[in-house]
């Protein structure tokens, strides 16, 4: 065979094998992606899904379960079916996903994307970071892969290096569930807004004055009777052992650590509603079904209580895989100083002696913290420097913030105003390490946004505090802070997303939808 021919047969061989089709010399729209990755470098052309592609992970069982959960996202978006496959080497035409033991400067969740027209290799030190990196994979393709059995044809990435890796170990938000229950079916779809954002910490309010949400076996009355109701007089709920398990699983197979919050000694009335000898004076009060605070305590004085407590943490401890047990310690305008200060400092024992860490509301920085100890800063500045100056961590939650149960503005139906309005770009416009004076990178642990429910009873009202405001925090807890004016022009492209997630986002005239 003459040289000519072989030479035409090795260009057609090679233009088969790396598709050198002009399709994949077309650029595909970049699609904004928060929170903003650290190092972002576009080429030109795409890489295009075909039928055929596959997923290759490297041995690592770990990242099976994130190559399982990209295949997931892309088979009904495109019909084709991305086989998981292991491999030792990196595929031409296909995704590959590997973990790097060389690639430490990644830490636990960073990783290396990179997309050329022939193939994706997504790097990582760590499995959190495989997982985390698909998100990226996710917003890089178009809005309408969200809707699950939506066929998008010729569906591409655009040729990318990307970056990139947390500026904060703690990124979270928070749901309240006892103020209004939520089920479980609620909470796995606030994991879902979590995971797009590459968030990793979901704190759960699980007892207040008005509901006890947690089966605790050996106190079933704190469920049977504190669960029973919530504010305005609903059927309230809770979880069985069971179903908070379920959640916790739910959230680790994204990476996503679950905070359970038991609030004392103050929000304590489901608790003293469900049991008469845990109250001084031995009578039971009514449930509450309203929405004031600072009125209940737990008996500090009786061995009772901390046998209560005990049992609770004990309980609550065997069902937590992450390291934090939160207590609250908030507002307990209804125990006295001295009383307070002994009672966080035995609870911080309970809480450690069965291998946890405790977390607090800012109040509690007030007792003997251990420096393991972590304080979430939401409206006492003066009390965060006392956490800092025992070597507490801070969570930065300040209630002007980040508030999300907050109104946008005084138009908004549902929501508080007691911390003012927080509209997307007051959520957004500030930065935790330049927050307070005597308060810098080093002492922050990281952000969580919580979403007190008195007004917010339920999925479509939970989307519209959340969105647009969520991601803000997000990108503040990945990236750090950011500049208003370019971070707003992201958000219209994560609108469409929401669309088609069947969010029911607030169109914040601050953004140009
Ligand atoms: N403060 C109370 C919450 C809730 C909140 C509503 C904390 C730590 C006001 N405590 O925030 O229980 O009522 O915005």
């Amino acid at each position: 065979m003459n040289t000519s021919i072989k030479s035409a047969l090795c260009v057609l061989a090679i233009c088969l094998l790396f598709s050198c089709t002009d399709e994949s010399k077309k650029n595909v729209a970049l699609q904004p992606l928060i929170p903003q990755p650290d190092n972002v470098t576009l080429d030109s052309g795409s890489f295009i899904l075909k039928s055929g592609s596959k997923i290759y992970f490297d041995g690592n069982q770990e990242i099976k379960g994130s190559a399982d959960y990209l295949s997931n996202l892309l088979n009904p978006a495109t019909d084709f079916d991305f086989e998981v496959i292991q491999s030792g080497s990196i595929k031409n035409k296909h995704f590959n996903l590997r973990l790097s033991p060389d690639k430490s400067d990644l830490g636990d969740e960073g990783y290396e994307l990179e997309i050329t027209r022939k193939r994706v290799v997504l790097t990582a030190y760590r499995s959190a970071g495989i997982f985390r990196g698909i998100q990226t994979i996710r917003q890089l393709l178009p809005p309408s892969i969200e809707q699950q059995g939506q066929y998008n044809e010729g569906l591409a990435l655009p040729v990318i290096a990307i970056q990139d890796t947390p500026k904060y170990s703690y990124r979270g938000a928070m749901l309240d569930v006892s103020r209004h229950f939520f089920d479980v079916d609620e909470v796995k779809r606030y994991i879902d807004f979590l995971t797009l954002y590459k968030m990793n910490r979901l704190h759960l309010h699980l007892a207040d004055d008005q509901g006890w949400r947690i089966e605790i076996k050996s106190w079933p009355n704190l469920t049977a009777h504190g669960g029973s109701t919530e504010v305005g007089g609903g059927t309230g709920g809770f979880y069985t052992q069971e179903q908070y398990k379920e959640i916790v699983q739910y959230a680790s197979d994204r990476y996503i650590t679950i905070i359970p919050e038991i609030d004392m000694p103050g929000h304590t009335n489901a608790a003293l509603a469900s049991y008469p000898e845990l109250n001084c004076d031995g009578k039971a009060p009514e449930l509450y079904t309203g929405t004031r605070v600072g009125f209940s305590s737990l008996c500090v004085d009786k061995e009772l209580t901390y046998e209560f407590i005990d049992d609770v943490i004990r309980e609550v401890a065997a069902l937590t895989p992450g390291p934090y047990i939160h207590i609250g310690g908030d507002e307990s305008h209804a125990t006295e100083k001295a009383d307070y200060l002994k009672f966080v400092n035995r609870v911080q024992g309970i809480v450690r002696s069965h291998g946890k860490e405790m977390i607090g509301w800012d109040e509690t920085a007030q007792a003997n913290l251990t420096s393991t100890s972590v304080t979430q800063l939401w409206a006492n500045k003066e009390f965060a420097l006392q956490a800092i100056s025992k070597g507490a961590k801070l969570i930065m939650s300040p209630a002007s913030r980040t508030y999300m149960d907050l109104k946008y503005d005084s138009t908004t139906v549902l929501g508080l105003t007691w911390a003012g309005y927080i509209e997307v770009d007051h959520g957004y416009s500030w930065d935790p390490a330049q927050y307070m004076e005597g308060v810098n990178e080093d002492n922050i642990l990281g952000i969580e946004a919580p979403l007190w429910s008195e007004t917010v009873t339920n999925m479509d009202e939970i989307e519209y505090m959340v969105f647009p405001r969520m991601p803000g925090y997000a990108e503040l807890g990945w990236s750090g802070s950011g500049e208003w004016e370019a971070y707003r022009k992201r958000l219209p492209g994560h609108g469409v997303r929401w669309e088609v997630m069947d969010i029911d986002f607030y169109r914040s005239p601050k953004v140009d939808w």
